[in-house]
């Protein structure tokens, strides 16, 4: 079996990052409580809190709290306005330090990003190093403070860094992940809140570790399709990859098999199919993809990808299928059943551009063939062509 590579995956979050750069300019802000957001005009302004100095958090001053209660709480705090010029500037130089140690850069907001190190951390020693270089820099260009996360999964870093914040840094490694995770607030976990929080404690989960350890089945029914994703997250599992800007774009498909199955031939027809209808929309906008993902979501909803990056893009069906089946043919199911799955393409660029290192002729000819069967679909429609192990799903 191939194991999954191991994944170094980081999550940087500036420290009260509006006020910050506004004690940063005016050394008499410092070590005080400062609000940035709307005109408090002595309790009687409207509007929000932006963000505000650790020292105003003391007295339960938060973003999006109401200025006039803000004002309430702590009338003694530097009141400042939202300057989104400058902090927009100092945004774009901590971007630029972020790329300075990998292209894999996944933006966030203003001033929280995720990065992929795993390709490049050994440039600079061990993955925790990378971290503290990247804090240190980011302290000597700016002058601010930055918290990081270091985990194996996303979603865990991003936990991770908010851990230990201001200047915090946080490592969790795989075999300690879940005893990092298992005991926090439900509340940590990424995306969970409002009604599922209010769903969850009223079924007496309040941790991380009541909800891994919950029947999926029984979380499934209580909140659909959320249940199986944030009981993967419980279990650590979170397949999602930092996505550059350039992989933010992707084109996919998946389905659900009728009963969970542990047929091969069915499976692969099945890829089949998913490939040539992603390829045939591919094709529809204009582009081709050098990243081929599979999805396998097992019985009992765990789920996992298994990625492969091609070195030209293509969107032929036929070479998507390829990839796929060997990513497939590598992946174990330990004899599980599955459940779904999907292929993805992404890493996009214009159909049109020419790679030099592409057989060009060869190409062309498949490209032709290709469009021959579009016309043809465009004209009885996407029924009237298929290969010939195509499946009907569900049968
Ligand atoms: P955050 O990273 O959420 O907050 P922060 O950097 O101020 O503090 P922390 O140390 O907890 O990370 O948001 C980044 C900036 O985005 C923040 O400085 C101001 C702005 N912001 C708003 O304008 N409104 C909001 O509701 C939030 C949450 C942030
Ligand atoms: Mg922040």
């Amino acid at each position: 079996m191939l194991m999954a590579k191991r994944k170094f995956i980081v999550h940087v979050d500036m420290d009260a990052f509006f006020a910050a750069i506004e004690q940063r300019d005016n050394p008499k802000f410092r070590g005080k409580p400062v609000v940035v957001g709307a005109d408090p005009k002595k309790g009687r302004g409207r509007g929000v809190v932006s963000t505000c100095s650790y020292e105003a958090r003391k007295f339960g001053v938060h973003s999006g709290l109401p200025i006039s209660m803000t004002y309430r709480k702590c009338p003694h705090a530097i009141f400042l306005p939202v300057n989104m010029e400058k902090y927009a500037k100092i945004s774009r130089q901590i971007y630029k330090i972020f790329y300075d140690f990998t292209p894999e850069v996944e933006p966030i907001s203003i001033d929280e990003a995720f990065m992929d190190i795993t390709g490049s951390f050994h440039l600079f020693g061990t993955p925790r190093k990378t971290c503290l270089l990247i804090k240190s820099r980011v302290k000597r260009d700016t002058g601010l403070t930055a918290s990081v996360g270091l985990a194996p999964v996303k979603m865990v870093a991003k936990i991770a860094s908010d851990l230990k914040k201001p200047d915090g840094l946080v490592e969790v490694s795989p075999e300690g992940l879940l005893g990092f995770l298992w005991p926090l607030d439900i509340r940590k976990l990424w995306g969970l809140g409002g009604k599922t929080e209010i769903i969850l404690r009223k079924m007496n989960i309040n941790t991380i570790g009541e909800l891994a350890k919950k029947d999926v089945k029984e979380l499934i029914d209580m909140l659909g399709k959320n249940g199986a994703h944030f009981w993967n997250l419980a279990n650590g599992i979170d397949e999602r990859g930092v996505e550059s800007a350039e992989e933010a774009k992707s084109i996919g498909n998946e389905i659900t098999f009728d009963k969970d199955t542990l047929s091969r031939e069915k499976i692969e027809n099945t890829l089949m199919l998913l490939c040539e209808k992603v390829s045939d929309r591919l094709r529809y906008d204009g582009v081709k993809g050098k990243t081929i993902t599979l999805k396998i979501r097992l019985e009992g909803f765990k789920t996992y990808t298994r990625a492969v990056t091609m070195g030209v893009p293509n969107n032929f069906t036929d070479v998507l299928y390829k990839e796929i089946k060997n990513l497939y043919n590598r992946f174990d199911s330990k004899g599980k059943k599955v459940r779904l799955v999907g292929v993805k393409v992404s890493k996009l660029s214009p159909a049109d551009f020419r790679d030099t290192l592409f057989n060009e002729a060869g190409d062309r000819k498949k490209e032709n063939v290709h469009s021959a069967v579009d016309k043809i679909k465009e004209k009885f429609g996407t029924g009237s062509i298929h290969r010939a192990s195509n499946p009907t799903i569900g049968k």
